[in-house]
């Protein structure tokens, strides 16, 4: 297991290299290059300058996340070979600077979404995301996007390009026809696209889940059940076809029984990385973003730190989506304390499973 963390670049983050090389047992960053919007090549240039920072405060980064897929792609458009080259493109200037694992993810039009991005705690006063599909459905795509894109506190998210969005109503209506049949094979025609580059350079894709866990605004998702990675693996039987299994994204669908999944892509050695968080149900399709605490919120976070530990040691995980706590202004999801203390507990957790399995051995 390496334990990794989120960055942003230094100026797209709230939060500096120093600090993530002070949290213990932090060994590199999950990194993304924020200016880039979908479908454009990430030239060594920019890759470079970002690896140079990041080795410079001695930490690694194998893993990029958020190389995002067009929409063009996912539509199944003609203009899709563009895009493609250019994803290729990337793959391989990424692999020349020690990239193992790209994170991305085959949602359309949206990354994750939340209806508040500072819901109150009301037992601590510190805050979290917050989803209500109640809710979602009086807001409406558009309204989301406006409410999302007021409440960031000036930064970006994962996904949320306003340039792409400000032209919602038209990417929503090129998806009206769209079945999740369609989806699944424009999946496969990407991935036959990619993966021989990802082979020959010796990178993983791994997909994140859907987030929540199910279709929303009728829009076809196919990345949210064990069912349905099993399909998206299938497309292309390749070990360059894994996934990045995000605990909390998948536990939004109660459903969903997170270490037999882990397990079970584990065994067939699939899982390149992952994203380990909690979540807390509220009710239905009505949950909040929890500290990383099992007692904190559904998740038995030891049940799924022993199921990595048995199926996939190997793989780089990371915190994700920290409460904001302590008076902090961030990026929603992405503060730096809620998720430090994410990653030193689940360093607890893995050294109790560690010295444990070596005293029974
Ligand atoms: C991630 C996603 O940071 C996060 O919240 O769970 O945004 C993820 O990186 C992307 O979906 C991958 O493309
Ligand atoms: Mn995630």
């Amino acid at each position: 297991m390496k334990m990794t963390f989120r960055w942003y670049g230094p100026d797209s983050d709230s939060i500096t290299l120093q600090q993530i090389k002070q949290i213990p047992g932090m060994t590199g960053l999950m990194g993304v290059l924020d200016s880039k919007a979908a479908g454009e090549v990430w030239e060594e240039g920019e890759i470079g300058a970002y690896m140079d920072q990041v080795q410079a405060a001695g930490l690694e980064c194998q893993v990029i996340e958020s190389v995002n897929v067009h929409e063009d792609i996912k539509l199944g458009l003609p203009s899709r070979d563009r895009y493609i080259e250019n994803y290729c493109a990337t793959i391989q200037n990424l692999a020349r600077h020690g990239v193992k694992v790209i994170v991305y993810n085959f949602m359309p039009v949206f990354d994750w979404l939340r209806t508040d991005l500072a819901r109150l705690i009301p037992e601590d006063g510190s805050n979290s995301l917050y989803f209500d599909e109640a809710q979602l459905g009086d807001m409406g795509p558009a309204e989301l996007v406006r409410s999302t894109m007021e409440h960031t506190n000036g930064f970006t998210l994962p996904g949320w390009e306003p340039a792409r969005l400000a032209e919602l109503e038209d990417t929503l209506a090129q998806y009206r026809c769209v079945t999740n049949e369609d989806l699944l094979a424009n999946y496969r025609y990407f991935l036959d696209g990619i993966i021989p580059t990802c082979e020959a350079e010796g990178v993983v894709m791994a997909v994140h889940p859907d987030d929540p866990a199910w279709p929303i605004f009728g829009l076809p998702r196919i990345a949210h059940s064990q069912e349905g990675f099993d399909q998206i693996l299938a497309l292309r039987d390749s070990p360059s076809n894994a996934l990045c299994l995000c605990t909390g994204s998948l536990a939004s669908d109660p459903a969903n029984d997170i270490p037999a999944m882990i397990r079970h892509f584990g065994g067939m050695g699939r899982v390149a990385c992952l994203h380990v968080r909690n979540v807390k149900h509220l009710g239905h399709r009505r949950f909040r973003e929890a500290a990383h605490l099992s007692a904190a919120g559904d998740l038995d976070m030891f049940q799924i730190m022993q199921a990595i530990y048995d199926t996939c040691p190997h793989a780089y995980i990371r915190p994700d989506h920290g409460r904001m706590i302590w008076g902090e202004q961030g990026r929603p999801g992405y503060g730096l304390y809620d998720r430090a203390l994410g990653a030193a507990y689940l360093n607890g957790l893995w050294e109790a499973i560690e010295k444990t399995g070596r005293e029974q051995a």
